[in-house]
């Protein structure tokens, strides 16, 4: 068991374009052990590789309160978008920030390889149909915060300086 650093907004790193992943071997494996175990030690429903510094297209996602249900997604693609969502989300890269972006859509559906390279489709809605399009933000390099108002950005980068100040 590994808990990987997670990149902090405003991070430049966070900004970098994943790359599809070609090779299904150990390596990738111990990643994805490796990924859900930051997720659930942080704890967050969803995380993406380029939240862990590696620049791949894959995330992970579990809205279970069990957190017994975890989906890999390698090289994803949304295929449909439908609706407004209206739930507020957060950003384990943007800790204690969270708001709703404008132009989520409420169902989701997404085509997508499994950790051993099968491929298969998904139709999500509610919090698991936001983190899939949260996540797949990450692997475009793009933070939800960055959706917001240029206002309420400079307020976050505000808050999260001063966190940081204070927890040094
Ligand atoms: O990608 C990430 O930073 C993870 C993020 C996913 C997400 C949450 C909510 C809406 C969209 C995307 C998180 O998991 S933030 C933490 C969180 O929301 C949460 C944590 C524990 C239980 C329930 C929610
Ligand atoms: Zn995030």
């Amino acid at each position: 068991m590994a808990i990987l650093n997670i990149l902090h907004y405003p991070d430049d790193r966070l900004h970098k374009v994943a790359a599809p992943i070609t090779d299904f071997g150990p390596e990738l494996q111990r990643l994805i052990d490796d990924m859900a175990d930051t997720m659930y030690a942080a704890p967050g429903v969803g995380l993406a590789a380029t939240q862990v510094d590696r620049h791949i297209q894959m995330f992970l996602a579990d809205v279970s309160d069990e957190q017994n249900e975890l989906l890999v997604f390698i090289n994803p693609r949304i295929t449909h978008l439908d609706g407004d969502c209206e739930l507020e989300e957060g950003c384990l890269s943007v800790p204690g920030i969270y708001d709703k972006v404008a132009g989520r859509a409420r169902q989701v559906t997404v085509e997508a390889l499994d950790r051993h390279g099968k491929p298969f489709k998904l139709e999500a809605d509610g919090l698991l149909g936001l983190c899939i399009q949260h996540e797949l933000d990450h692997l475009l390099g793009k933070v939800f915060v960055e959706y917001l108002s240029r206002l309420k950005q400079d307020r976050i980068l505000n808050k999260l300086k001063k966190n940081r100040r204070k927890s040094m």
